[in-house]
């Protein structure tokens, strides 16, 4: 080693003690050339996690639990409530007469229905019984108590989306639990339900109506003032054609995606540009990396795939981070 080395390791060496680092030995890792997402691209195949699901219904109640829910985690770089680098997703299961017990919390959640038949189960947000189908959106605003009950026949499955990654960075979440198992509620369907469910009859509708011969829509979720689902994460629904790939695009936003109907694969690029190729079928979830080259393929002929995504578009464009890019 050289005097200077000598001089310079003995330096570095002192400053532990006094709470200070240098920053040019990591300047372009805290202010990297280009977005660096830490989650990695992974898929929970329906097929596997929902036999796990069923497991933990025989070994614990909802009650128990509190909620019954399989977090959706995005090892080995991240442990929960990572499912990717913002947003925290987990499958929720009910059984026939349960319930998960009212509570509220700071962080907004939104869930989409997987599984389940349309004649009793429902989320209740302050004191609105919300009936829930496959492919709705509940939304569980922050701070509104909340509890999920069904007195249907078979298991109910959903697909809980939450912001919890952002109390991380902000640690400022606050929840209570309600004295009762159940806050009080009614009945509210149509006009009374609007603003908590968006059914998924009504996003079709859109989607198909607006699918060209491009091949691909995709439209976000809003409150009917325009205003995104939260200020945090939102979501949106996509319609790929039978046939054929969306086209190749990258933005500042990360998203966890769930199939509602087809079959295909979505090629991701990754900022570091690995490719991962994720095949899918109805019913499955996976992440993307924010700035990672996403296109979506229909592989059926004749059967339109529609994808339903949460993401942290809220948030990034009330920053005046969102940024997009075609390919
Ligand atoms: O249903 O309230 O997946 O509070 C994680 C935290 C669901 C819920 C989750 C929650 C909930």
């Amino acid at each position: 080693m050289t005097g200077e080395q000598d001089q310079q390791q003995e330096y570095y060496s002192t400053l532990d003690a006094h709470h200070v680092a240098p920053l040019w030995g990591v300047l372009h890792k805290m202010v990297p050339p280009r977005p660096n997402p830490s989650s990695q691209v992974q898929t929970w195949p329906y097929a596997s996690i929902r036999p796990l699901l069923m497991q933990a219904g025989d070994l614990i109640s909802a009650e128990e639990a509190e909620r019954r829910v399989l977090m959706l985690v995005n090892n080995p770089t991240l442990g929960p409530p990572y499912t990717t680098d913002t947003i925290y997703a987990g499958l929720q299961l009910i059984l026939p007469g349960e319930t998960a017990p009212a509570h509220r919390h700071t962080a907004f959640a939104l869930r989409f229905i997987v599984e389940g038949d349309s004649d009793g189960a429902f989320t209740a947000v302050q004191g609105k019984k919300v009936v829930m189908e496959r492919g709705d959106v509940i939304l569980t605003p922050s701070w509104t108590w909340h509890d999920h009950g069904s007195d249907s026949k078979g298991p109910m499955v959903w697909l809980d989306g939450l912001d919890l990654p952002v109390y991380r960075f902000l640690p400022i979440n606050f929840a209570e639990n309600h004295s009762d198992p159940r806050y009080p509620s009614e009945l509210a369907e149509g006009e009374l339900a609007k603003g908590l469910k968006f059914p998924w009859k009504d996003m079709q509708t859109q989607l198909d109506a607006n699918a060209s011969t491009t091949g691909h829509v995709k439209l976000d979720y809003r409150h009917a003032d325009g205003s995104h689902l939260s200020k945090t994460i939102s979501a949106q629904a996509e319609r790929v054609n039978a046939g054929t790939s969306s086209s190749k695009v990258r933005e500042t936003l990360s998203f966890v995606y769930h199939v509602y109907e087809g079959q295909g694969y979505t090629t991701i690029v990754t900022p570091e540009g690995e490719e991962k190729v994720v095949m899918w079928m109805r019913k499955d979830t996976f992440n993307v990396p924010a700035w990672s080259v996403v296109s979506h393929t229909c592989r059926s002929q004749s059967d339109s795939a529609y994808l339903f995504a949460i993401t942290d578009r809220p948030m990034i464009e009330a920053l005046g981070l969102y940024r997009k890019e075609e390919l």
